[in-house]
């Protein structure tokens, strides 16, 4: 059993080394909630860190960090408090107690996390063995977002592949697809590679999108419209490349959906968007046993949340690279201790929790506004 006694809610705007552009906007720093949980497990005082993937801006799914904030300072957080007055407050019923609140999935996530991490730092279990990983380390992915020119495409890939990376996934969109995704192909021709089209097409596109077909790619990620189950399925049915759901699979529920319709091949795991780790590891679970490959998505984490990213990937049915990079990738300075690749893998963190407590100093050059909310 876990008593909070006050949670703080930070919104935090990170720098990023450079631009990354999408189909669904250009970020030039990282703007997110951190989520700092003050409790007492078993009669000791430990705290729990949690990190909430909503944007500044509802681009990628409705949530957004201002609205994140929002909704736990005043629907979630209050659920809680009456959970844990009834003494039924554990990380693993975290999801149960908020189920009223529909959707806002990212700021249920976090809290999850967040109670989660104290929950495991107060019994000294890391997040690997707490999960069942079978791995001490996992294969790293980079998301290479939309360049100005193929050249400029090709520089970075160049790098990224010299760093030692083990797959490379493009960004894709209307007028910026076959011809980039060609002269990565040409130049490099054994390189794992995937695409990924951020909902940005439509199946009146898929006579284009059969073109994919040319370049050996693992897969291609969310080509049409989160409500678009079926479209994919009918897409699925054109194209040889696998199809990758990731905005459409928002819940287990909706895995299923996907993979019963023949619209997923392949799932994007992000315990952001599906509402945590723990619905991350049940959509694991059933993927696997429908032999339904999945990979853990990335939304440029923090050091709060990259190594349990780490720590979910390497449980057995994560049989792609995730979008697992290092730290240096998207940040100069993380919050915690930075993650390195190391020939081509991260290593998954053996210390208590999902994440090392976050250094002081970062989180107020990064702050810029922050809510304490008492539960006790
Ligand atoms: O390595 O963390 C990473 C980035 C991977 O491309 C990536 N993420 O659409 O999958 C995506 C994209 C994303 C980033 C989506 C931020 C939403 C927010």
């Amino acid at each position: 059993m876990i008593q909070i006694d006050h949670v703080t809610l930070r919104e935090l705007r990170i720098p990023l080394v450079s631009p990354f552009t999408t189909s669904f906007s250009t970020q030039t720093a990282r703007t997110l909630v951190a989520v700092e949980v003050a409790a007492r497990v078993n009669g000791a005082e430990v705290t729990g860190w949690g990190e909430c993937g909503a944007l500044a801006e509802p681009v990628y799914s409705e949530e957004y960090a201002a609205g994140a904030m929002d909704v736990t300072e005043r629907f979630l957080l209050p659920r809680l408090a009456a959970a844990q007055r009834d003494g039924a407050l554990t990380a693993e019923t975290v999801g149960a107690h908020l189920e009223a609140v529909v959707g806002h999935r990212m700021a249920k996530a976090a809290l999850e996390a967040a109670v989660l991490d104290a929950q495991l730092k107060a019994a000294g279990t890391s997040f690997a063995t707490y999960l069942g990983a079978t791995r001490d380390r996992v294969p790293s992915g980079v998301s290479v977002g939309i360049q100005d020119s193929i050249p400029a495409l090709l520089d970075v890939v160049r790098r990224y592949v010299d760093e030692g990376y083990q797959r490379v996934k493009l960004k894709i969109q209307p007028g910026w697809d076959i011809e980039p995704v060609r002269a990565v192909r040409e130049a490099h021709p054994d390189v794992p590679l995937q695409v990924d089209a951020n909902a940005a097409y439509t199946l009146v596109d898929a006579a284009l999108l059969r073109r994919l077909d040319a370049f050996d790619l693992l897969l291609i990620e969310q080509p049409l419209a989160e409500d678009d189950i079926r479209q994919h399925a009918e897409l699925a049915r054109l194209m040889s490349t696998p199809m990758c759901l990731d905005e459409s699979v928002v819940s287990a529920a909706s895995a299923a959906d996907a993979i019963a319709l023949g619209a997923a091949a392949v799932i994007n795991i992000k315990p952001s968007r599906v509402g945590g780790y723990l619905e991350s590891v049940r959509i694991h679970d059933l993927a696997r046993a429908h032999g339904t490959a999945v990979w853990c998505g990335g939304m440029l984490e923090t050091g709060l949340a990259r190594g349990a990213n780490a720590a979910l990937a390497a449980l057995p049915g994560f049989t792609l690279p995730g979008d697992i990079s290092g730290s240096a990738r998207f940040y100069e300075r993380d919050l915690t201790t930075p993650f390195a690749i190391e020939d081509g893998h991260i290593a998954v963190p053996t210390f208590p929790g999902l994440c090392e407590q976050p250094n002081a100093d970062a989180l107020v050059e990064f702050e810029v506004g922050s809510r304490v909310v008492r539960l006790a």
